[in-house]
């Protein structure tokens, strides 16, 4: 898929006051500081879109862009931040889990993993999570430039391995550099395909 435009529309505190769902729209998910803006700024081929922050967990609102005028990315508060409070962290899985089973426009979720680790108990229960709630999603294992081939290699077959003790079927997976736009081409198409769908 080429990228023509990509524009910022909307942050909304949750789900219900998101656009109008008459796009079909994927989201992007992980634990915070997992490479979510960088990748997203990747894919779209705009350094600022997504604000690549170094604050980890401040952003809490679902944030909508629109590509091409024809299909909505959104960028989703990310999981797993430490110093938030109970109170936050509570919030977070209400809106969350609000938006991911009642948007009915969305089509796929990537979940992104740090390709740098061996599979992390808070990404494996996120994603049992979806699991249990019926959401299509996807695997992107990030910052695949930051460890050898052999080792990010390792740590998706590692994870996979995992998601068998829970799951009969695996999803796509995708390993992706923001730094070296690794996996950028591989992703695209796959989110052509699947608003071909
Ligand atoms: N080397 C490398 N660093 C990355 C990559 N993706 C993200 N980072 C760095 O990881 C940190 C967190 O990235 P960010 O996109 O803000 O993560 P977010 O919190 O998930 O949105 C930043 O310092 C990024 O520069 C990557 O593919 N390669
Ligand atoms: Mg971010």
């Amino acid at each position: 898929m080429k990228i023509n435009s990509a524009e910022y529309v909307v942050s909304s505190p949750d789900f219900a006051k998101a656009p109008k769902p008459d796009k079909p729209e994927i989201a992007f998910i992980g634990r915070s500081n997992v490479g979510k803006s960088s990748l997203i700024n990747m894919l779209t081929d705009n350094r600022k879109l997504a604000k690549t922050s170094a604050t980890p967990g401040k952003t809490q609102m679902i944030n909508h862009f629109i590509i091409n005028n024809d299909w909505y990315l959104v960028d989703l508060p990310g999981y797993g931040f430490a110093k938030v409070s109970q109170n936050a962290r509570n919030r977070w899985e209400q809106m969350i889990e609000n938006y991911l089973r009642k948007r009915e426009n969305l089509v796929n979720v990537f979940v992104l993993i740090d390709g740098r680790h061996g599979p992390q108990k808070i990404d494996i229960d996120f994603i049992n999570r979806l699991g249990k709630w019926e959401v299509p999603f996807s695997l992107v294992f990030t910052k695949s430039d930051k460890e050898t081939q052999r080792v990010v290699s390792k740590n998706v077959k590692d994870f996979l391995e995992k998601m068998r003790e829970n799951w009969q079927f695996l999803p796509r997976h995708f390993v992706t550099s923001a730094e070296k736009k690794t996996g950028r081409e591989k992703v695209l198409g796959f989110i052509e395909q699947l608003l071909l769908a």
